[in-house]
């Protein structure tokens, strides 16, 4: 359901009907054959990341209940993964023993651009957060990826939210 979305989908899309040919659905342990490394590569470094390793992160990922939710994007016509995004739903104290949302590494395969499939992805996974009862959703993100992001309904919360970071 997008009703609640502040964006329009033209022609409409959604997560039940993402587009011919194309299905969105959780992470599965295939899809390490299914170019889902390659497909993050087009984000960030991924490394060299055997099925072994990636198996055992999955698993550990699955072994955290309620916590991680990678959604892909598939195009079911070449079984290639071609869109991810992940909600990590954080456990708090505040806000009553809240869950916050994070949204990371959102990464579409850049030969599927004009799909309006960027926007697909995250409003899937923002209403998921919505719905899993996050009080917040936050993301961080390039400058230049600042107007898209507002665009869906983020906004920059000005003075009062420095993203900061020591690297290792
Ligand atoms: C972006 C991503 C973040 C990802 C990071 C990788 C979104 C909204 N943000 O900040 O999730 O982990 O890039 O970059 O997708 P890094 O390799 O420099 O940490």
């Amino acid at each position: 359901d997008f009703s609640k979305a502040p964006t329009k989908f033209s022609p409409p899309v959604s997560a039940a009907r993402p587009g011919d040919g194309l299905r969105v659905r959780p992470l599965c342990r295939a899809d390490y054959n299914r170019g889902f490394l390659q497909l993050l590569s087009q984000l960030t470094s991924v490394g060299e990341v055997s099925e072994e390793q990636f198996l055992k992160r999955f698993d550990a990922m699955q072994a955290c209940p309620n916590t991680y939710y990678v959604t892909v994007i598939e195009d079911t016509t070449n079984g290639q993964v071609i869109g991810s995004s992940t909600l990590v739903v954080e456990q708090k104290f505040i806000h009553g023993c809240a869950v916050r949302g994070r949204l990371e590494d959102v990464v579409v395969n850049n030969t599927y651009r004009g799909k309006q499939l960027g926007k697909l992805i995250i409003m899937t996974v923002t209403l998921l957060a919505e719905e899993l009862n996050c009080y917040k959703m936050t993301l961080d993100c390039k400058d230049k990826l600042v107007p898209f992001y507002s665009s869906l309904g983020y906004t920059l919360e000005q003075g009062n939210s420095n993203y900061m970071m020591i690297r290792f």
